[in-house]
């Protein structure tokens, strides 16, 4: 198969399986949930990289719509939490170099390190966006007397944690099981280490 369209291939498959994953139940109430459609968009993108990442992660958030599964409260609010928020999910893609060199390398430690650091990045980025669409739409529901931003900053900031938590150990157990998961014959990121 063409080698670009073998990317593009495998990334719907993993929006696919992080769609399945959503369906876990593993949400508590409308603000705070553990993620688990995260890991195999973690996995892909410290595998291809952080543009095939935005891509398998933007068509998993797409996949929320045909679906039935989007909190809608309005549509600059379903913008930024679907199409926009779960993309930047593939930021997570940003250590994929560091970590094809550290498995080329046989540096185990560094590349425990590029997972950590690849899923921290894509949980960050994308609950930066849920923490902005909480401020600006879910004031509403927040609890206990606490204003919109700070609301919004406990609950997105918890449920990217947990997520970011869930997603390291399933990840780093990943790694363990296959490293060559995480370094295609076919990678194109960068040239092999001489
Ligand atoms: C404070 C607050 N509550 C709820 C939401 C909506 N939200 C948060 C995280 C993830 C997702 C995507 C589906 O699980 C959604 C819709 C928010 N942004 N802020």
């Amino acid at each position: 198969m063409n080698k670009n369209l073998r990317v593009w291939v495998e990334g719907t498959i993993i929006a696919a399986m992080a769609m399945v994953l959503s369906f876990i139940p593993l949400d508590f109430g409308p603000s705070l949930s553990i993620s688990l459609g995260q890991i195999p968009i973690t996995v892909y993108a410290l595998r291809r990289g952080w543009k095939p990442g935005l891509f398998a992660a933007a068509i998993w958030g797409l996949l929320h719509f045909p679906v039935g599964k989007v909190y809608y409260l309005a549509v600059s609010q379903v913008l930024i939490e679907y199409p926009i928020a779960f993309a930047f999910a593939g930021f997570a893609g940003v250590t994929a170099v560091k970590l094809h060199q550290a498995i080329q390398a046989g540096n185990d430690k560094q590349a425990r390190i590029a997972v950590i650091q690849g899923t921290f990045a894509g949980a960050a980025a994308r609950y930066f966006w849920h923490f902005i669409a909480g401020v600006m739409f879910w004031g509403a529901y927040a609890q206990w007397g606490m204003s919109p931003v700070l609301y919004s900053l406990v609950m997105n900031g918890a449920s990217g944690l947990l997520t970011a938590a869930a997603t390291m150990v399933a990840v780093l157990l990943i790694y363990q099981m296959a490293p060559q998961l995480f370094l295609p014959k076919d990678a194109r990121l960068q040239q092999p280490v001489k």
